[in-house]
């Protein structure tokens, strides 16, 4: 994790309708994350905050990691390019793999799923990032199955579509995609719960949004323990649950 730097609020987003995030409320909603986090027995590393990069703590998005492989993106956002760097020197017992210069993506584009890995192309990450992607991967797990899931309507594919328990997903109705999500069983949210449709499964806990009776319901059905988090100060900024923590 990266502590959110004081300029935090300058960092990109369309969520303009939320206000303007609270920097103090911000800090305890990330502290109580890693708290929530270390409570699962993950051993957490919280970087300094990086001024120069107001939307640093996201640090999902610079890189995928898969076993040893860290996956360095390139954002489809250029004020985000350059955060991977300053990650590099705690990544370096991965083996890092830099992608063609053409090939864009974020990390918050990309699901793993119980039996593949999806994709989302969209505003930050394109076709040449997926294939740069998926080759890599398959360098690491042979046959590997990665989809492209072309979308719109929200930020990341992960902002609007996550796995809950091992083929079941969870939507955001603002999501749009054409992908075929037959495989899979999908709890579909109301639209004012959109903000939870990002859960992350953490070592037999699921963590997902505070405040959203559909999604707790969903998930109490379907995993063993459910642990809540608000972050408001976070979605303000268009970030998710996920997108605040690089785990591996
Ligand atoms: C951005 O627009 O890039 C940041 N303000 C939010 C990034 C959130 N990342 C994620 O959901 N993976």
């Amino acid at each position: 994790m990266r502590q959110p730097a004081p300029n935090f609020a300058q960092g990109l987003t369309t969520a303009t309708h939320l206000g303007a995030p609270d920097y103090s409320l911000a800090l305890r909603q990330f502290e109580a994350y890693a708290q929530a986090l270390r409570d699962c027995g993950l051993e957490v590393t919280v970087l300094p905050a990086d001024e120069r990069f107001p939307d640093g703590h996201f640090v999902e998005d610079p890189f995928v990691i898969f076993r040893d492989l860290a996956f360095h993106c390139r954002s489809g956002a250029p004020t985000r390019r350059g955060e991977g760097e300053s990650l590099k020197p705690y990544l370096s017992r991965l083996r890092i793999v830099e992608p063609p210069p053409d090939a864009l993506i974020d990390g918050g584009d990309v699901l793993f799923c119980a039996n593949r890995v999806l994709v989302g192309i969209g505003d930050r990450s394109n076709r040449a990032g997926f294939e740069a992607l998926r080759a890599a991967l398959d360098s690491v797990q042979r046959g590997i199955r990665v989809d492209p899931v072309p979308f719109g309507g929200v930020l990341h594919l992960k902002s609007g579509l996550t796995e809950l328990a091992p083929n079941v997903l969870i939507r955001d109705p603002a999501l749009l995609t054409e992908f075929d999500l037959t495989w899979a069983e999908v709890v579909d949210l109301p639209p004012e719960e959109g903000r939870a449709a990002d859960v992350m499964p953490v070592n037999g806990s699921v963590f997902i949004a505070a405040d959203c009776p559909r999604a707790h319901e969903a998930a109490m059905i379907h995993c063993e323990r459910v642990d809540t988090l608000d972050l408001s100060e976070f979605v303000k900024m268009d970030g998710g649950l996920t997108c605040l923590s690089l785990r591996y």
